[in-house]
């Protein structure tokens, strides 16, 4: 939990920086998305010179919030060119929704070998302890929520469009208010950015009534792939690179395709593996609360929440599905002893 002092601390360091870098996890989300656009804004009406970075492109989806494009690392800027300062010379470094080095590829060799301040602003369990300074508070249901109380804290004002940005943060990691994280603060922080003139009816379509025709083609690939197992209570799913071929969609739009399966009764875990263009395979896990599906991640190298987590394998395709398998039947069979 963040106390004062952090909250202290990490005003003390915007403050006394004059030029930022900003970034998130690879494959940004809308906590990401949110959370980047925010502290860009707010750091450029600081008058800081700030640069913000992308190190896979966004989805579509979220394309309505960018007035300005965010270069992707690897397409627009190279990672020569962050280590020799031709994209900048920053004196602190923000990151946020993530503190795993894991979820910052390439980046993560420029981080490891620059002296610049690193402020982390997180809410994920799994941590490398990146920042020198760190703002986390892994109760907040996104790091939109950390974010928003860092404004308060530091008496800093938040646009109407920072205030989209941030309730695209909280209502998309809430999965529009419906997840089990979706409590009262998240309520709240949603009331008081409606106030502030975010139309949530408005978001939603921008969100889930976007999508495109190859997206959706994508989503009817991964239909066909489901299986229950462990008596209806774990559905597994896949897509492959010629669902991707085939569809016409990007892999920025698996988002949230996993969530598609929960809707049926009897399951109560779920996994979503994609193969990667380099062979390796993502694997998403989701669970509806009793099993912590980070437990597996974190076993496989990778991390994330009890509800949602995520690792990468570098098997074949049927390999990763009964690795997992096998996961999901000892977390069950433990759930059952209990
Ligand atoms: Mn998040």
């Amino acid at each position: 939990m963040a106390t004062n002092e952090d909250y202290q601390q990490a005003v003390d360091l915007i403050k006394k920086s004059s030029s930022v870098l900003i970034t998130s996890h690879t494959n940004p989300d809308g906590d990401s998305c949110g959370c980047l656009l925010v502290m860009r804004e707010v750091l450029e009406a600081l008058g800081k010179k700030v640069k913000s970075l992308f190190l896979s492109p966004a989805p579509e989806w979220y394309e309505f919030l960018f007035d300005k494009k965010v270069p992707v690392l690897g397409e627009d800027v190279d990672l020569e060119q962050l280590k020799n300062g031709c994209f900048g010379e920053f004196d602190l470094i923000v990151i946020v929704d993530t503190n795993s080095y894991s979820q910052l590829p390439k980046f993560e060799q420029y981080l490891k070998r620059t002296e610049t301040d690193v402020l982390v602003i997180d809410h994920h369990v799994t941590s490398d302890g990146i920042g020198s300074a760190e703002l986390i508070d892994c109760s907040a249901a996104a790091t939109g929520l950390i974010v928003f109380d860092l404004l308060k804290f530091a008496g800093w004002s938040c646009s109407k469009k920072a205030a989209e940005s941030l309730f695209v943060a909280i209502a998309t990691d809430t999965g529009w208010f419906q997840f089990g994280n979706s409590d009262s603060r998240a309520f709240r922080c949603a009331a008081e950015l409606i106030e502030a003139g975010v139309k949530p009816a408005e978001i939603y379509r921008h969100l889930y009534q976007n999508s495109s025709y190859p997206r959706f083609k994508l989503l009817i690939a991964m239909l066909k792939t489901l299986e229950l197992h462990l008596d209806g209570r774990y559905a597994s799913q896949h897509l492959l690179q010629r669902d991707f071929q085939q569809s016409g969609a990007a892999y920025e739009d698996t988002e949230d395709l996993i969530n598609e399966c929960q809707r049926i009764s009897t399951v109560q875990a779920s996994s979503l593996l994609v193969e990667l263009s380099d062979g390796r395979i993502r694997c998403s896990l989701r669970s509806k609360g009793r099993i912590d599906v980070s437990k597996i991640a974190v076993k496989l190298g990778g991390g994330g929440h009890k509800r949602a987590a995520g690792a990468r394998l570098s098997v074949p395709m049927d390999q990763a599905k009964e690795i997992i398998l096998a996961e999901m039947a000892q977390q069950f069979s433990r759930l059952d002893g209990e």
